[in-house]
């Protein structure tokens, strides 16, 4: 249109012309004169004309960007199609009506109940993996815990403000899960253990019953009141803990677009996020900790195809939620579990070096045998081998590993292969083969082998990371948070260190 525009709203001949290299001469050549508008007029259309296109462009880059990361709800359209096919994920309603029944909701003006004091923190992160998710929300409802209040939790959030379903990987999921169908414990309103009074965690919802005209308190100014000093998870707990016990007031807000408490550089550096460890690990929030019973179910159904003959042992489901964390999930004799990242890591992968990243916080337990030691001479080529090896290994780099970790003292007694992964399926074929050839297993498997219902089929990665959890060795990736959650749940659950190794 705005071509046909300037075409036909010229009259002008004029003295601009394009020049172009003549290909056998070298010299300019002129192109045919075209007749066209006035100059001013003409620059002036052009200009519009580039800032529409560029205007255009970029709103298109920017949606189909947003799409295919599943920013955007599916539009209505699509979803009545997938509908018709029944294509849509679940839901998980009944997890939120649980949630919503729990007892602490109940507005019974109890004299205890008008007691409470709550914080909300609305700046937890949204639009990231379960890993991330996962690691933020116990470190929030640890300090919730910490000062005495009642932690308020909300859905584990894709995307808000948005229809119920999203795009990933051009696939439906569901917008926002209840952190319920995930996991279980005071995290997400579950009971403290006998003797210990903190207030119950509480969902959303209830917070905007109980809580209107919150005190706001940013993080910012926690932040700022280091100075100099670089904060740690534990100091920056200490901080919280001072400006809330100057809080009377029973609400308090962390608002959306506050700092985040345990930022990632706090997340990424084992030197600042550790400290908080003796006193979270012996938390109740970790010592109590459980994946939600639709999780377990899916441990219980599978146990054959990871870990065949575990006869003796008794099916999670039947264990009382009240059971310690540590005692519930025992280590399970003969298996292996290896977290083999693919995926967006082969674009991660390569920046770490430009970075020169570290293991994240939970992979880099002092006490833990892998630690990434990059010699500090080692030019810029071995640098990026060293990464990609840790961080992208190939077939028979994995075996090698696999074959050594075998070998020893902990490795005693392995017959069985659990490989979580998110690679695709003809690759994990592949490995298989590999592994068998190098050495004698009883039992291969992979994520893709889980056999799983509409519901466990969007928390599968919780599934897998309670199989890592549980196995006799694992072998994570040392920059994936998914595996440095699973090493913080086996170190918590005092599996002796050198029983979780990284690549
Ligand atoms: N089932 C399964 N899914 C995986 C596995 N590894 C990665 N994924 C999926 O890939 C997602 C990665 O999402 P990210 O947003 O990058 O982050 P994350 O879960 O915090 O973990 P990392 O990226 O590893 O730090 C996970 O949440 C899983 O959904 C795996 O071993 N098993
Ligand atoms: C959580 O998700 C459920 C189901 O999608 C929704 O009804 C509810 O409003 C969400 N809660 C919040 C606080 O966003
Ligand atoms: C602050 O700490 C003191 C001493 O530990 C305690 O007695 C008091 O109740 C606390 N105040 C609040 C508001 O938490």
């Amino acid at each position: 249109m705005l071509c046909l525009f300037r075409r036909d709203s010229s009259e002008d001949e004029d003295e601009y012309v394009l020049l172009a290299h003549d290909d056998s001469s070298g010299r300019p050549r002129q192109r045919p004169r075209k007749r066209q508008a006035p100059r001013c007029l003409r620059r002036q259309h052009t200009q519009i004309a580039l800032t529409a296109m560029s205007l255009f462009t970029m709103a298109v880059c920017s949606w189909l960007w947003l799409f295919f990361h599943g920013r955007i709800g599916i539009p209505s359209p699509i979803l009545h199609a997938l509908a018709k096919e029944s294509r849509l994920p679940p839901l998980y309603s009944r997890f939120h009506e649980y949630e919503r029944h729990l007892p602490q909701h109940s507005l019974s003006h109890s004299p205890e109940n008008q007691e409470v004091r709550y914080i909300w923190m609305a700046n937890y992160m949204r639009a990231n993996g379960w890993g991330n998710v996962m690691e933020e929300l116990l470190l929030n409802s640890f300090l919730a815990y910490r000062a005495g209040r009642s932690f308020v939790f909300t859905n584990f959030t894709w995307n808000e403000g948005v229809s119920d379903y999203s795009l990933y990987n051009l696939k439906p999921i569901p917008s926002r899960i209840p952190l319920t169908a995930l996991i279980r414990g005071p995290t997400v309103g579950g009971e403290f253990p006998a003797g210990d009074n903190a207030p119950l965690a509480v969902m959303k919802d209830f917070w905007d019953q109980v809580c209107p005209g919150p005190k706001v308190i940013r993080d910012d100014d926690i932040l700022s009141s280091f100075g100099d000093q670089v904060p740690t998870a534990e100091t920056k707990i200490g901080k919280w803990l001072e400006v809330l016990n100057r809080t009377d007031d029973r609400c308090v807000e962390i608002p959306r677009e506050s700092w985040v408490i345990f930022d990632i550089w706090i997340m990424q550096d084992a030197k600042r996020l550790l400290d908080v460890w003796p006193s979270f690990s012996q938390s109740p929030i970790l010592t109590t900790f459980a994946w939600s019973a639709l999780v377990e179910l899916a441990f219980d159904t599978n146990r054959e195809v990871f870990s065949p003959s575990m006869v003796l042992d008794p099916f999670l489901s039947s264990v009382p939620v009240t059971v310690p964390s540590a005692e519930r999930y025992s280590p399970i004799p003969g298996l292996l579990a290896v977290h083999i990242r693919r995926g967006d890591f082969v674009r991660h992968c390569k920046r770490l070096t430009g970075w020169g990243a570290s293991f994240v916080g939970f992979n880099s337990f002092p006490s833990m045998l892998d630690q990434l030691n990059l010699p500090p001479d080692t030019i810029a080529e071995s640098r990026a081998e060293f990464y990609r090896l840790r961080c992208y290994p190939e077939i028979d780099e994995i075996v090698a590993k696999v074959e050594e970790v075998r070998r020893t003292e902990a490795g005693k007694g392995l017959e069985n292969v659990y490989i979580m992964t998110n690679a695709p399926t003809e690759w994990i074929f592949d490995l298989k083969a590999s592994l068998r050839r190098a050495g004698q297993w009883s039992n291969i498997a992979s994520s893709r082998d889980l056999i799983l219902n509409q519901e466990q089929e969007y928390v599968k990665q919780a599934v897998d990371m309670l199989i890592g959890q549980r196995a006799q060795v694992f072998v994570g990736n040392g920059f994936s948070t998914m595996t440095g959650q699973v090493t913080m749940l086996r170190m918590a659950n005092r599996f002796p260190p050198e029983t979780s190794r990284l690549w």
